[in-house]
């Protein structure tokens, strides 16, 4: 989506949809964190947002962002970007940059492709304590950053940025899109003691956290590349489908290969339902 026609989305939905402030963003999107803007009740709300979800880390998370996570230690208060960054670095080359949220899809691509996560700036109000659409810093911050540490979770990320760039040409983001949803947000991975979580929408999330671990009611199917891809989601309800793959190693091998075809064969297959 061109810029402009992005921002106007923006603007007519601001009143409902879009809430960050998008007047100051620079060329790439990317907007200042504005540390001293963060009041003691936003500052409450991330303390509470991170006990409550560090509580139910432990049988439920996979082991390398519980790791990473205790390595990072942000429960005190919002994390500095910059202080992550150097951290990050070293062990990934990955940045975090500033945003005032939703990016469209090219620029969101774009910064991935250069090892860039974009993280929101702003944080939930007190009232969408346990559910918030949209995704805010506490989201993409606890959600996301803890596996840019993951060497082979860092590559995926990158490969997916270009990936998405592609993926614009071909007509195959739809496709492209699934992929992320079923794996960075909502993927769950088999590891030596149960199935954990290792998608950022469902560590960020306190009911979906138990939920896609404990409940009997959704599938948690073995990850196969193209049903994965054939698959429609849900953005406002806890998902009905999970798919689990055995390794990072397995994603990164099986998302390897060039789509073009591969989006060409999906346009003749069905669509499944969640
Ligand atoms: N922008 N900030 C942000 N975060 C996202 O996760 C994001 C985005 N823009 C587009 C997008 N995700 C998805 O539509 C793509 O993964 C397809
Ligand atoms: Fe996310």
């Amino acid at each position: 989506m061109a810029t402009d026609k992005f921002l106007d989305d923006v603007a007519a939905r601001s009143s409902h949809g879009l809430r960050g402030n998008y007047a100051s963003i620079a060329g790439d999107y990317t907007v200042e964190q504005d540390y001293a803007a963060y009041t003691p009740a936003h500052q409450d709300v991330w303390r509470r947002l991170y006990a409550r979800q560090l509580d139910l880390l432990p049988g439920r998370a996979c082991s390398a962002f519980t790791q990473a996570l205790a390595r990072l230690d942000f429960g005190d208060a919002i994390p500095r970007f910059d202080a992550v960054n150097r951290p990050l670095a070293a062990a990934t080359r990955w940045r975090l940059v500033p945003v005032p949220g939703l990016l469209p899809d090219g620029v969101f691509f774009g910064h991935l492709a250069q090892r860039q996560f974009p993280v929101t700036v702003w944080i939930r109000e007190p009232h969408e304590f346990d559910y918030i659409v949209e995704p805010d810093l506490f989201h993409d911050f606890f959600g996301h950053v803890p596996l840019l540490f993951d060497p082979i979770i860092a590559d995926y990320l990158q490969a997916y940025g270009e990936g998405g760039l592609k993926a614009q040409r071909l007509g195959g983001l739809k496709y492209l899109a699934r992929l992320y949803w079923y794996t960075i947000e909502f993927g769950l991975i088999r590891e030596a003691d149960g199935v954990r979580a290792y998608g950022a929408g469902i560590l960020s999330s306190p009911a979906e956290i138990r939920y896609a671990i404990e409940s009997p009611q959704p599938q948690r199917r073995r990850f196969d590349l193209i049903e994965t891809m054939q698959t429609r989601y849900l953005i406002d309800d806890l998902q009905k489908t999970y798919f689990v793959v055995d390794s990072f190693e397995q994603l990164f091998e099986e998302t390897a290969p060039d789509f073009s075809l591969l989006y060409r064969a999906l346009q003749k297959l069905p669509e499944l339902d969640p």
